[in-house]
C-alpha cells in the first residue's frame, strides 16, 4: 500500500476576510466581504442578488469586520499551527490592503508591511505560506465604479496587484493560487465576480461567462508573472470540485449529471489547466443562450498561462436528475443539489461523502494529469465547551479521518497529491452564512454570534489528533 508521499504538505487553510478583522485599519479599503451582513440572511441575499453595497451598522452586524483578529494575534496563532507541525499555511492577501480601491498604481505600504510580518513569522516556524491572490475580497470600489469582473479593465488592475506582491514577497512565498473557487462565479456572482447576475437569464449568463473569461485571462497573466518574477515558484488554480452522481441509471439522469459535471467541474479547470476552452463549451453556450467574447490575443495568453497544479475545495458530492422538482432538492447553501438518499448531512445540511473525494480525485487526475492539492475540506459544526473547558470534537476527527483515508486510497489508485490543508484550521467567520457558530477549527476561538467573547484561543481534541497525523506523515489517521 502506498503512503502519503515524503514532503507531503500538511496544513490548514484560511482567507483574509474571514480571520483578519481590522477591516478599516492600516489603510485598507472596503471589500465585497465587508458589506456582507452576518447571519443566515446573508445566504438569501447572495441567492437573491440583494446584498447592500454599503456598510449599514444600524441594520446589520458585520462579523468579518472583527474576524478573529488575526491581524493582531497572528504570532500566537502561527505558534499554535507550528505546534501542530504544519508544513504549510494557506492564507490570502486582501487586495484592498495593498490597493485600497483596487485601481491605484502605488501600493499601500502599511498593507505590504503587515504581510511581511506574517510571512516572517511563518518562516521563523518553518511553515511555508500558500497564498491565494483573490479569495472573495474584491475591493468594493471595483464593483461600484467598474461593475466588477464584467469589466475588462479589472484584468489590468489585477495584473498590477500581482506584480507588486510577487516582487515584494518573492523571497518569502513560493506557492500561490490565483482565484479562490473560481467556478463559484456560476453560483454566486457577487461574491466571486463582484457583480449581480441571474444565471437563468441570457443576459445574466452572458455577464457571468464574460466575467469568468476576464478572470481566466487575469489568472493566466498572473501565472506568467509569477514564473518570471519567482522562478522557483508554483502557482495553481482553485476550484470547487464534487463528483456529480446521476440520481438513477436512467440515461437522461446520467446525461444531466454529465452536463452538470462539465459546467461545474471542468469549464473553468479546462481553461486554467489545459490553456483552452473545452469542446463542450459550444453546446453549453447554446443551452445558456450566451457566449463570451474572446479575442485571439486572449487565446494566446491562456495557452501561455497554464497553471502548475490544480487545487480544490471538497466538502460534498452533487447528485443530478433530469426532471428535478423542488421537493427533490436539499437545503444548505448556494451550491444546493438534489438530495442523495445514501448520505448523512451536517448541521448545516451539507452532505457528507468521503468516498466522493476519492472519486473526484481520480476523475480530475485522469483528465488533467497534473499534481492535485486539496486546499479545503472540513466539517462546520457547533462545538460545546464543557465545564472543565475542554472541546471534545470527535465528530470532526471522524469526518477528517474518513476524508484523509479516502485521499490515501486515491494515492493508492495512482493520483499525484501534493498536500492537504483542512479548511478553517482555527475557528473563523463562515463565508456562506457569516457566522462564528459554524466552526471548523482545531483551535477554538471564544467569539459568538451575539458579539460576545474574549477571542481567547483553546486547543480542541482534534488539535492533538491532527498533530499526530502530521507527525506520522499520515500513517496514524
Ligand atoms: C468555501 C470557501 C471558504 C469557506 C468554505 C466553507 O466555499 O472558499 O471561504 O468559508 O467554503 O464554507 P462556509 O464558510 O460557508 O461554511
Amino acid at each position: 500500500m502506498a503512503k502519503f508521499p515524503e514532503g507531503f504538505l500538511w496544513g490548514g487553510a484560511t482567507a483574509a476576510n474571514q480571520i483578519e478583522g481590522a477591516y478599516d485599519v492600516g489603510g485598507k479599503g472596503l471589500t465585497i466581504a465587508d458589506v456582507l451582513p452576518g447571519g443566515k440572511t446573508r445566504l438569501a441575499m447572495l441567492a437573491n442578488n440583494t446584498v447592500p453595497l454599503a456598510v449599514d451598522k444600524t441594520k446589520y452586524k458585520y462579523p468579518n469586520h472583527e474576524g478573529i483578529d488575526f491581524y493582531h494575534r497572528y504570532p500566537e496563532d502561527i505558534a499554535l499551527f507550528a505546534e501542530m507541525g504544519f508544513k504549510v499555511f494557506r492564507m490570502s492577501i486582501s487586495w484592498a490592503r495593498i490597493f485600497p480601491k483596487g485601481d491605484e498604481t502605488t501600493p499601500n505600504q502599511e498593507g505590504l508591511e503587515f504581510y511581511d510580518r506574517v510571512f516572517d513569522t511563518l518562516a521563523k516556524h518553518n511553515i511555508q505560506p500558500l497564498v491565494t491572490l483573490s479569495h472573495y475580497e474584491l475591493p468594493l470600489h471595483l464593483t461600484i465604479k467598474y461593475g466588477g469582473w464584467k469589466n475588462r479593465k479589472l484584468i489590468d488592475f489585477f495584473e498590477n496587484y500581482c506584480k507588486v506582491v510577487f516582487e515584494r514577497y518573492k523571497s518569502k512565498v513560493k506557492l500561490w493560487l490565483t482565484f479562490n473557487e473560481i467556478n463559484l462565479g456560476f453560483m454566486s456572482p457577487i461574491m466571486s465576480l463582484g457583480f449581480f447576475a441571474d444565471m437563468s437569464t441570457p443576459q445574466g449568463a452572458q455577464d457571468v461567462l464574460q466575467g469568468l473569461h476576464h478572470q481566466f485571462v487575469a489568472s493566466a497573466l498572473a501565472v506568467r508573472w509569477c514564473h518570471k518574477i519567482i522562478p522557483q515558484s508554483k502557482i495553481g488554480c482553485m476550484n470547487i470540485l464534487a463528483p456529480v452522481y446521476p440520481f438513477s441509471c436512467n440515461p437522461q439522469d446520467v446525461l444531466a449529471a454529465q452536463q452538470e459535471e462539465h459546467l461545474s467541474n471542468y469549464y473553468c479547470a479546462d481553461v486554467q489547466v489545459r490553456g483552452e476552452y473545452p469542446a463542450f463549451a459550444k453546446s453549453l453556450y447554446k443551452k445558456l443562450g450566451a457566449q463570451p467574447e474572446i479575442d485571439s490575443q486572449d487565446e494566446q495568453v491562456l495557452k501561455e498561462g497554464k497553471v502548475d497544479f490544480l487545487s480544490f475545495s471538497y466538502y460534498k458530492s452533487y447528485t443530478e436528475k433530469a426532471d428535478k422538482k423542488q421537493e427533490d432538492m436539499g437545503e444548505g447553501d448556494i451550491t444546493n443539489r438534489v438530495k442523495n438518499p445514501y448520505l448523512q448531512r451536517s448541521d448545516w445540511g451539507w452532505e457528507i461523502d468521503p468516498v466522493g473525494l476519492r472519486i473526484v480525485l481520480n476523475q480530475v487526475y485522469d483528465r488533467y494529469q497534473v499534481p492535485l492539492f486539496i486546499v479545503e475540506n472540513g466539517l462546520g459544526a457547533k462545538d460545546i465547551v464543557s465545564a472543565d473547558g475542554q472541546i471534545q470534537d470527535d465528530y470532526r476527527i471522524d469526518y477528517l479521518q474518513a476524508h484523509l483515508q479516502s485521499a490515501l486510497d486515491a494515492i493508492n489508485d495512482g493520483v499525484e497529491l501534493m498536500g492537504y490543508t483542512s479548511w478553517g484550521c482555527i475557528d473563523l467567520v463562515s463565508a456562506g452564512t457569516g457566522e462564528y457558530g459554524k466552526r471548523y477549527g482545531y483551535i477554538y476561538v471564544d467569539k459568538h454570534d451575539d458579539g460576545s467573547g474574549t477571542l481567547q484561543r483553546t486547543k480542541k481534541k482534534s488539535f492533538d489528533w491532527y498533530k499526530k497525523v502530521i507527525q506520522s506523515n499520515g500513517e496514524t489517521l
